[in-house]
């Protein structure tokens, strides 16, 4: 198993500076020794390179719609050279508009071979606003909505005509901040959110269960990791923190548990904003996250039987 670090160095769908600055901290805070531990081979493809962020206001609901449309271009077409060359790719951002790119070409190769996908959006958001539903106009707020063909054309046409992805494929976990107008729109389109509460509830065990209940053999499964899924105690280093999320072991037993199914083969570790981190910390905690996404176990241990 290769995977490919490919980092998105921007912030241009942000509310805050810093973001950009994620991929070297991921580096700094040792990932690729960390996928190293767990058996996996890692090219450090590098960053790509693209616009800078000029700090404009919103323009017809968009912040830097220009500047998120060329990252997500180049993103695109990073990502689909190496999934055709057969290696899995692990995209070190930037802010969560890059989940347009990233994940549109997951779902592109996915299509074209017939294989099952399910997306994993680990999140304290939704990511489901629309220019028209935005109270930010920040395009980070958007990925999820254009990925299922609500957005910009561009955008939502990337890479193929039509949106990429099916809310059906898609699973959200650790959900704690939507949006007034944005929460309607998610229970219309009917989106599978595993909120706070629902954790609370039943505990992050059976929440997987129930996100990986009728799971396909050969289904590629993408994780888009957005760092403000963690709680704040633990990842401060983030532009929107929000208060609540899981505990260290549940943010753990979710990674667990989607390593057990052997079938992780796309990553995003998005949002991390080292301007605002103490001592790298946040990046860190990230890497631990990632550790265990790849198998890292205490003890050995057989694999949770299938349900
Ligand atoms: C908020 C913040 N829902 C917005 N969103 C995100 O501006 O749309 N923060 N994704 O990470
Ligand atoms: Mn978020
Ligand atoms: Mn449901
Ligand atoms: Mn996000």
């Amino acid at each position: 198993k290769v995977a490919a670090l490919i980092g998105a160095p921007t912030d241009v769908g942000a509310g805050a500076r810093g973001a950009s600055m994620g991929p070297e901290a991921l580096r700094v805070a040792g990932l690729a020794r960390a996928l190293a531990r767990q058996g996996v081979q890692v090219e450090d493809t590098g960053n790509l390179a693209g616009p800078g962020n000029p700090w404009q206001p919103p323009l017809d609901g968009y912040r830097h719609l220009p500047e998120v449309l060329h990252w997500n271009r180049t993103l695109f077409d990073a990502v689909t050279a190496q999934l055709q060359a057969g290696r899995m790719p692990v995209m070190l951002g930037g802010d969560h508009c890059l989940g347009v790119g990233s994940v549109g070409a997951v779902a592109r190769h996915c299509s074209r071979a017939g294989r099952p996908l399910r997306v994993f959006w680990l999140d304290a958001h939704t990511d489901f606003n629309t220019a028209h539903l935005t109270p930010s106009g920040n395009v980070h707020g958007m990925p999820v909505a254009c990925l299922c063909g609500f957005g910009p054309d561009e955008l939502v046409n990337l890479g193929g005509a039509g949106p990429a992805l099916r809310a059906r494929d898609l699973r959200m976990i650790g959900i704690r901040s939507v949006d007034r107008q944005e929460r309607l729109f998610v229970h219309e389109q009917g989106l599978d959110v595993y909120d706070m509460r629902m954790i609370d509830e039943i505990g992050m065990r059976a929440v997987m269960q129930a996100a990986l209940a009728d799971l396909p053999e050969n289904t590629h499964i993408h994780v888009s990791f957005d760092v403000d899924f963690l709680d704040p105690s633990y990842a401060p280093g983030v532009g929107t923190t929000v208060q609540g999320g899981p505990t260290w072991r549940e943010a753990q037993l979710c990674m667990e548990m989607l390593a057990d199914t052997g079938q992780v083969a796309s990553l995003d570790i998005v949002e991390l904003n080292p301007a605002l981190d103490v001592r790298n910390g946040t990046a860190e905690a990230a890497v631990q996250m990632v550790e265990s996404l790849f198998g890292k176990s205490t003890l050995v241990r057989e694999k949770a039987p299938k349900t």
